[in-house]
């Protein structure tokens, strides 16, 4: 019984969850806020947030990489917070312990944690969330609006078949056994346009946040894309920028043995990255742009489909190495390189692809 009163006990956990006589507890009664956090940079991320908000209700924070535990500590620190859902954001080998340990206070107040995801992750990471049993939808397989609406379906509605659809053309992923089931519901045509109509407005709003929530809370209402006002003139938008980008990486674009690469001033690195990679006739694309704020180059890659290297996991070790983060998937992935250190990734990085 003096248990609970100290702080650092190592093991409190028994058998049983409850135990008879309860000391009085000072947060967990007081706990009721539901919050997910997912990544904001593309309609995985946003769609699962959406998926999460029909089923569970609560708060959704939308946040990228660089801001990534930046935001779970935040949310952490809530002392309303009851239940937390972490959904397409992967973690690196520069995060993933403090990732852990923020997890395991969280559980030791009794917050229930869902983390959903679908980049590679260490097997390690795996088994110390496991221990502490926060709730781990993991498969690499499948995008993770997918997973959610897998897991979930009976707390949502039939429409969320669409999303997840949608989500998975944009994450390449709708060829996989799950996510090729629900596209096939749905004529092809309208998936992919309304799956590239979302992708569009979620890329051009990076920074109008209450946008990014607006866009979740109308798909967490069962809306198609084409029932949110102007979003179609919005992708026409982006569209024409985009067919600007391809002159200016056609202009830009250097090469190195097994690279291309381009630093972008004007737009995300990730819009341009797949021009880079398909004009530089390369298996590799990097593109990169600075975050005057932060120091910082955001990093984007991507792989050919005859890229046979995890790109995902290089990149990991190469940003961490040099100071960063990085990682994802094994033709999509990303970093963050500290400002000095952006031309020594590009040529270790080349050198690591030989
Ligand atoms: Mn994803």
């Amino acid at each position: 019984m003096v248990v609970s009163k100290t702080k650092k006990v190592s093991k409190p956990r028994t058998s049983a969850k409850k135990t008879t006589k309860k000391p009085p507890a000072k947060n967990t009664s007081k706990r009721t806020k539901v919050v997910c956090i997912s990544h904001k940079e593309d309609a995985d991320g946003i769609s699962s947030a959406a998926l999460i908000r029909q089923a569970f209700g609560g708060d959704s924070v939308l946040v990228d990489y660089p801001g990534q535990m930046e935001a779970i500590q935040q949310v952490a620190s809530d002392e309303k917070l009851k239940s937390l859902y972490i959904c397409d954001l992967g973690l690196s080998k520069k995060n993933q312990d403090e990732f852990v340990d923020l997890m395991t206070k969280l559980r030791k107040n009794k917050v229930s944690v869902t983390y959903i995801d679908h980049h590679d992750i260490d097997p390690k990471i795996v088994k110390d969330l496991q221990k502490i049993k926060v709730k781990l939808i993991h498969d690499i397989n499948e995008c993770t609006t997918v997973q959610v609406y897998d897991s979930f379906k009976s707390k949502l509605s039939d429409h969320s078949t669409f999303i997840a659809a949608c989500a998975a053309i944009t994450d390449y992923m709708e060829d996989r056994p799950i996510g090729s089931k629900l596209l096939q519901i749905y004529d092809r045509q309208f998936a992919l346009i309304s799956a590239t109509v979302l992708t569009y407005n979620i890329v051009g709003h990076q920074k109008d946040p209450d946008y990014l929530l607006y866009l979740v809370e109308e798909l967490a209402e069962s809306k198609f894309p084409h029932e949110i006002p102007n979003t179609f003139e919005f992708a026409q938008i982006q569209v024409s920028k985009l067919a600007q980008m391809i002159a200016k990486v056609k202009q830009g674009l250097k090469t190195m043995k097994n690279i291309g690469y381009m630093e972008i001033t004007d737009a995300g690195a990730s819009g341009a990255v797949n021009f880079v990679l398909g004009l530089s006739g390369k298996d590799v694309g990097v593109a990169y742009k600075e975050r005057v704020d932060h120091g910082i180059y955001a990093v984007s890659v991507r792989g050919s489909r005859n890229c046979s290297i995890h790109l995902g996991k290089i990149v990991n070790v190469l940003a961490t190495d040099l100071g960063g983060s990085g990682g994802g998937h094994d033709k999509a992935c990303g970093a963050v390189i500290p400002k000095p250190k952006i031309k020594k990734f590009l040529t270790e990085f080349n050198k690591k692809l030989n």
